[in-house]
């Protein structure tokens, strides 16, 4: 099925969050968001780019990825209209910029989808109609505080908790949650490549804690010693920003680098390679979940449906639009017996309210195909 698209608005949010959210590479208190409008003959579609402001998490951020959105991708779809199943291939000939392309090729599938009438997670194979949720905990200033934090999550029935930590704020934090809330707790941590292998020993002293798993310990581009680590630990070890492609992750697996994999769809670059690495993963027993970036309503229906698919077996951090903010720009997504539900509407199955959407708008621009 082809899209004709007439135009890709490309519009620029400010979304303050709740409380600071601190991690190994930096602090934010505010969310600047590129949303991503495609215009058809018969409809739209929307989604949200996951880039962050400054290039910390990954090289991406937010005015490079409008700039190579609006200079070559939004430009290299075909006027006669485009499959979004082949979006991909057409932007492949542009390297990286994984965030850019997805939120562009997740816009022309929403579309399509709309038109279709189909939900996102029908079209994906979603094998449930809820998710269970589990929320991340950024670093703080005081262990009294985390628990504070770690019990609001737990009353309001996250069925996870993900401890971030860096050099300094690890192994203390972690036996402190697990004195305070006990072993039942599903518990794991993320240091955001804030080690090296030389801190294996200090790592080591997680295993005392029955951690699901440790993400993404050591440097992005640091396969081959995620591998060597893996060998010196017992928490199975989870790679986040390593995995930016299918290829990635077969190789990661196949080295050993990695027992488990959080599938973040903006960064491996859409939901079509998201899913080719969930079936990937399955085929070898590896376990996935749905990672997040911080996403508003838009990008986190996504996410959901994503997190639907049969291999997606641990617990993902689609958490409640309240995690993150006071007003989501859609209808929020509200936890329910630590649960999410699967949108069951066209594409998405969720649009922005245009009262809060125009609130919070910075920019916006038209890129006429
Ligand atoms: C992770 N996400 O798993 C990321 C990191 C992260 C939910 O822990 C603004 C935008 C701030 C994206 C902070 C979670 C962010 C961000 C952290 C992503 O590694
Ligand atoms: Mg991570």
């Amino acid at each position: 099925m082809k899209t004709k698209i007439s135009g890709v608005e490309l519009r620029r949010i400010a979304m303050p969050l709740v409380a600071p959210f601190r991690t190994s590479f930096g602090v934010e208190t505010s969310r600047d968001v590129l949303l991503v409008r495609v215009v058809t003959a018969d409809g739209e579609g929307w989604a949200e780019c996951a880039a962050m402001s400054e290039p910390r998490y990954c090289s991406e951020y937010v005015d490079g990825a409008q700039d190579v959105l609006r200079r070559f991708l939004i430009p290299a779809l075909p006027k006669d209209g485009v499959d979004a199943n082949a979006v991909g291939r057409v932007l492949e000939p542009f390297t990286g910029h994984h965030m850019a392309k997805s939120a562009l090729e997740t816009a022309v599938l929403d579309a399509q989808l709309r038109s279709a009438g189909e939900s996102f997670g029908a079209y994906l194979g979603a094998a449930r109609d809820r998710v269970p949720c589990g929320v991340s905990v950024g670093i703080m200033d005081s262990i009294p505080q985390l628990l504070d934090a770690v019990e609001g999550y737990i009353t309001e029935g996250y069925v996870r908790i993900k401890l971030k930590i860096e050099p300094g704020w690890d192994v203390e934090p972690v036996r402190a949650v697990r004195e305070r809330f006990g072993d039942d707790l599903l518990l794991q941590v993320d240091a955001n490549a804030a080690y090296t292998l030389v801190d294996a020993q200090q790592l080591a002293k997680l295993d005392d804690f029955g951690l699901l798993l440790i993400e993404q310990p050591l440097a992005n581009d640091d396969m081959v010693q995620h591998a060597q680590l893996a060998k010196l630990l017992r928490t199975p070890i989870c790679l986040d920003e390593s995995i930016e492609s299918a290829a990635h992750a077969a190789a990661a697996i196949s080295l050993g680098a990695c027992s488990v994999i959080n599938i973040k769809p903006a960064r491996v670059g859409g939901y079509l390679e998201a899913r080719r690495i969930h079936d990937l993963a399955r085929a070898h027993g590896i376990p996935v979940w749905c990672g997040g970036m911080l996403e508003t309503g838009i990008g986190r229906a996504a996410n959901v449906a994503l997190a639907a698919l049969p291999g997606f077996t641990l617990p993902g951090d689609t958490s409640g639009s309240r995690r993150y903010f006071a007003t989501d720009i859609t209808e929020p997504f509200v936890l329910a017996d630590g649960h999410l539900d699967v949108p069951t509407g066209p594409g998405l199955g969720t649009e922005p309210l245009p009262d809060v959407l125009d609130e919070v708008t910075t920019s916006s621009e038209w890129i006429p195909l």
